[in-house]
């Protein structure tokens, strides 16, 4: 059975047919983004047991959903960019020949949605309108995609509407088939726009939108075109006198973007005000006016729940108040939802995230750490209106960071652009919930875009060094590191709201209005730098602590820094080898 094709675009019909005819699917629900559907569906995955209805009145319009136990985080192992050549997805990526991925992909897919309904999501990366806007169409057999993506993007008719005739449309197939860790791929072939996904039903490897079109395939396609894809969040600053100021921040997954793009800025700044434009992903390029313009691609957020609340981020708080999905996270027996770090003591008994019964008592987490909410960015209060301009918004800094217990300053910026390319390609985290594996080892995460370039990042270093031709005001780059630890392992710096400090050094530095000092890492705020009125038990000590520079560290930093320059050898631009020689000298 075949349901009604939503669109008279051949190619998405065409595209549609081929891939039904594969997969076997007993309907095909073509998605118009409508309100009426999106109620329809939410009844159907109720009733199918992928969402519970929550607490309606202290969480209207609020569902939840468990995902498998094996299947609760992004797995770069199975993540492949399939080029001609190895050499062009480079030696930090699962590299395979296309077609021998699509062979052994579209063997897995055959018959595989027999019993179920495919759906056609045709999706709008971008403002509607917007010259930077691209269109995707994914074919699913999840209703939880379905109704994640028509959070995450601009869902519907007004996909068809951008595309026209096209046919340059981002085509993404994703099948859950019975959910194995090992047959779980997720395969990007950016030469032909492709995107198949198969074995997993969990965010970043099933949301095609995000991940895998808006940064993998994204920066591909921002190489070939002139632009860039990066995973930045971007946010305004609003001063007393109303001056905007647009900053994109590249942080790993689960490093704190979606709380720093909505950061309420403490008493001491009260007449400041943070406007969130996007929380995971940038798409930048350079505007008439030889400054680089960036918008959101995307119209949700999909931000780690543990952790967050009102103190952390009391905009999130209201954000998740109602039409949000929660995944994994704990279920109350009055159908609340409940994680480690929410507002509140923990509930007396609920239902952990695996569906067991749990306590306070209990040995392990009743939320997983990478359990997350989904809600459209329009519930955000302080959502700015900007998010949805075409033209986006110029971007004044760019900040890179990462979670480093030592070694990093509270912030630096760098001497220019090249130098902060450099500091960008060198960024150390220390991994998170959000990947399976290797939690708090510090690994090399560039520009936080390691599991998410779709090319070679000799290449992409390249790109960004190249960016700089074409920009006649090009953005200020700084450093920031939150998450310094003195000796008994307690953080340095109060974070959150606080971080308003250093924004507001940042962008007093980029009008050239704040003072710094020169030192071998690049320009580091003076003991009088930082306004610290307000801070209570922060002390110019502790200032001096957080932002000092120990050089013993840095030989070792240095000599970590190697690693990545090894891997990365045959293909690194000189700038960075002479800026990596650069910095040996100053220090
Ligand atoms: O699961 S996602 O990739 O969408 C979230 C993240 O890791 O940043
Ligand atoms: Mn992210």
């Amino acid at each position: 059975m075949r349901g009604v094709p939503k669109t008279t675009n051949s190619a998405v019909r065409a595209w549609v047919e081929e891939m039904a005819a594969l997969c076997q699917p007993d309907r095909v629900h073509w998605c118009d983004g409508s309100a009426a559907e999106k109620e329809a569906l939410t009844v159907d995955a109720v009733a199918a047991g992928v969402l519970v209805k929550l607490n309606q009145e202290k969480l209207p319009g609020c569902y939840y959903h468990r995902s498998k136990p094996n299947d609760v985080a992004r797995v770069e192992h199975c993540t492949y960019i399939c080029t001609e050549t190895e050499a062009e997805a480079g030696p930090t990526n699962n590299w395979a020949p296309p077609r021998e991925m699509k062979e052994k992909l579209f063997g897995m897919a055959r018959g595989g949605m027999k019993g179920r309904t495919m759906y056609v999501i045709p999706y709008l990366m971008g403002p509607p309108g917007s010259s930077f806007a691209k269109v995707g169409v994914e074919l699913t057999d999840s209703l939880y995609v379905v109704l994640n993506m028509r959070m995450m993007t601009r869902m519907g008719l007004v996909a068809y509407e951008q595309l026209g005739d096209r046919t340059d449309f981002n085509r993404g197939l994703h099948c859950m088939l019975d959910v194995d860790p090992d047959r779980r791929y997720i395969a990007h072939f950016p030469r032909q726009n492709l995107i198949l996904s198969v074995g997993s039903a969990y965010g970043g490897n099933v949301l095609l939108g995000k991940k895998c079109l808006a940064l993998r395939i994204g920066s591909y396609l921002g190489r070939t075109e002139g632009w860039m894809a990066e995973h930045m969040l971007i946010l305004g600053v609003e001063s007393p006198s109303g001056e905007r100021t647009y900053v994109a921040a590249a942080f790993p997954s689960a490093c704190g973007k979606t709380n720093f793009a909505m950061l309420v800025p403490p008493a001491r700044f009260k007449d400041w005000k943070i406007w969130t434009v996007g929380d995971d992903i940038a798409w930048m390029r350079p505007g008439s006016d030889g400054r680089l313009y960036a918008i959101n691609p995307e119209a949700g957020y999909f931000g780690v729940a543990p952790g967050t609340n009102s103190q952390t981020n009391p905009n999130a708080m209201r954000t998740i108040a109602q039409n949000t999905i929660y995944t994994n996270v704990a279920l109350t027996p009055d159908l609340d939802v409940w994680w480690e770090g929410k507002d509140g003591e923990p509930p007396r008994e609920a239902i952990d995230w695996q569906g067991r019964p749990w306590t306070p008592a209990s040995k392990e987490k009743a939320a997983h750490p990478n359990s997350r909410f989904t809600a459209p960015m329009t519930n955000n209060p302080v959502l700015a209106p900007e998010a949805s301009d075409p033209e986006g918004v110029p971007i004044s800094a760019i900040i890179f960071g990462g979670r480093r217990a030592s070694t990093l300053p509270l912030v630096f910026q760098t001497f220019d652009w090249v130098h902060g390319v450099f500091v960008g390609a060198t960024v150390g985290s220390e991994m998170t919930a959000a990947a399976v594996g290797g939690l708090g080892q510090v690994r090399r995460d560039p520009m936080a875009m390691l599991p998410f370039c779709g090319y070679n990042m000799g290449d992409y270093f390249r790109h960004w060094l190249q960016m700089r031709k074409r920009l006649k005001y090009p953005p200020r780059i700084f450093h920031v590191n939150w998450f310094r630890k003195d000796g008994d392992h307690h953080f340095l710096w109060p974070g959150f709201g606080e971080n308003m400090r250093v924004l507001k050094w940042i962008v007093d530095r980029c009008h050239g209005r704040a003072n710094a000092i020169e030192t071998p890492l690049g320009w580091v705020p003076g003991p009088q730098d930082i306004d610290l009125e307000g801070l209570e038990d922060f002390t110019a000590e502790k200032l001096q602590k957080v932002l000092n520079i120990d050089i013993e560290e840095w030989r070792r930093e240095l000599l970590m820094q190697e690693e990545l320059f090894l891997e990365l050898y045959a293909f690194l631009p000189k700038e960075l080898i002479f800026q990596r020689e650069l910095l040996i000298a100053r220090l």
